[in-house]
């Protein structure tokens, strides 16, 4: 089953949209396994965020995410890192797609409200780099046979 890593960023917190993005996450039928709240350090948003170094935008982006807490998640299920990736929409809020959550409520990019990991491999690496393998939860859900085929 893939794993995928979702933060909501420090604009979702501070704009209390935790809750609507897990409760699309859950409706969507995907399966949580770990979740923190925490304020990131330097060091781990530079690693996080590693291959953008160099661009225009990664000064800000650094300070973006350090900028208040994050909340950190870890969700499972078939092709999750698709899934993920279409709820969350296109990078660029104008570009994503009505009904998607940066479509719904952001409007910058630099505001764009979540992060998730963009294929399994960088899925795998993202979640050992935030979550130590004792605070992640393998569960079976009472619904996952009516969710998961
Ligand atoms: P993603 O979050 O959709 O995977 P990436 O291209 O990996 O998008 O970029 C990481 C994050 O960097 C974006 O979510 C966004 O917050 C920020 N970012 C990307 N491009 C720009 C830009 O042109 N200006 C400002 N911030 C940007
Ligand atoms: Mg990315």
């Amino acid at each position: 089953m893939e794993k995928t890593l979702v933060l909501v960023k420090p604009d979702g917190v501070q704009r209390g949209l935790i809750g609507e993005v897990i409760a699309r996450l859950e409706r969507r039928g995907l399966r949580l396994v770990g979740a923190k709240f925490i304020q990131v350090s330097r060091e781990l948003a530079e690693t996080h965020y590693a291959i953008h170094k160099g661009k225009p935008f990664y000064e800000g982006l650094i300070n973006y995410i350090i900028s208040a807490p994050v909340m950190a998640m870890v969700w499972e299920g078939p092709r999750a890192i698709a899934a993920v990736r279409q709820t969350m929409g296109a990078t660029r809020p104008w570009e994503a797609a009505p009904g998607t959550i940066r479509h719904d409520f952001a409007l910058e990019v630099g505001r764009n409200l979540t992060h998730a990991s963009d294929s399994v491999e960088n899925g795998e690496a993202e979640v050992a780099l935030w979550f130590k393998s004792e605070e992640l939860v393998s569960w079976a859900r009472a619904t996952d046979q009516w969710i998961f085929e």
